[in-house]
């Protein structure tokens, strides 16, 4: 029942990383994501390297997104991958043998493939389709509750997830969810995650 943060460069801008960082951690995310599509790879160690001791206060968990040998470099907790990005075991090595490794999964069989493969994490999505992923198609809400029956690692929900249907998707069996936007976005962070952790928390 947890709200995992990105903290995506597409929404924050390079002096607001260590604040919004900061409020993410103390607002209550469960773990928090450094992702940051379009900055050269030495700005995203730059950054990393200051979101980590943010993290660490906190006790956070810190992700660093598509760059194994970052997380590596300034000793994050994890390192998360997509579909492409080649091997769990390959990527975990490369992140010097880190704690965590995540894997962005699309479909019930990539579900089951990443278990397979030995993440320790999934995102599953996007539900929605979101300006946040572009090109990739939704996935509905449909197959959630098999998800969960089907993988016993932590699955994460993603995409298009906002407070206004954050609702729905715990209906549908979600018990973890991602949000990056609709979180960013908001005026107030720390309320945000209250919320979204206040409906992640209803009995289903
Ligand atoms: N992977 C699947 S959807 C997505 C990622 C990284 C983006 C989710 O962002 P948002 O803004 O919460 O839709
Ligand atoms: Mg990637």
């Amino acid at each position: 029942m947890s709200l995992y943060a990105i903290l995506d460069l597409a929404y924050v801008e390079r002096e607001e990383v260590v604040p919004v960082a900061e409020k993410l951690c103390a607002g209550g995310a469960a773990m928090l994501q450094l992702r940051a599509k379009s900055h050269p790879e030495a700005e995203i160690l730059e950054m990393a390297r200051e979101v980590r001791p943010v993290c660490a206060a906190h006790g956070v968990p810190f992700i660093v997104n598509d760059f194994p040998e970052i997380a590596a470099e300034v000793g994050a907790d994890g390192v998360h991958v997509g579909q492409d990005d080649g091997g769990i075991a390959e990527s975990r090595r490369r992140a010097g043998g880190c704690r965590v490794v995540g894997r962005s999964t699309h479909s019930l069989a990539q579900a089951e493939a990443a278990v397979t493969e030995g993440a320790d994490y999934i995102g599953f999505g996007p539900l929605h389709a979101t300006a946040t992923k572009p090109g990739r198609p939704a996935i509905g809400l449909g197959d959630i509750a098999e998800a969960h029956r089907r993988v016993t690692l932590p699955i994460y929900c993603i995409g298009g997830i906002t407070l206004d249907n954050l609702p729905t998707v715990v209906e549908a069996g979600a018990r973890n969810v991602v949000v990056v936007s609709d979180l960013l976005q908001s005026d107030d962070i720390p309320a945000y995650i209250r919320s979204a952790r206040s409906l992640l928390t209803t009995d289903h």
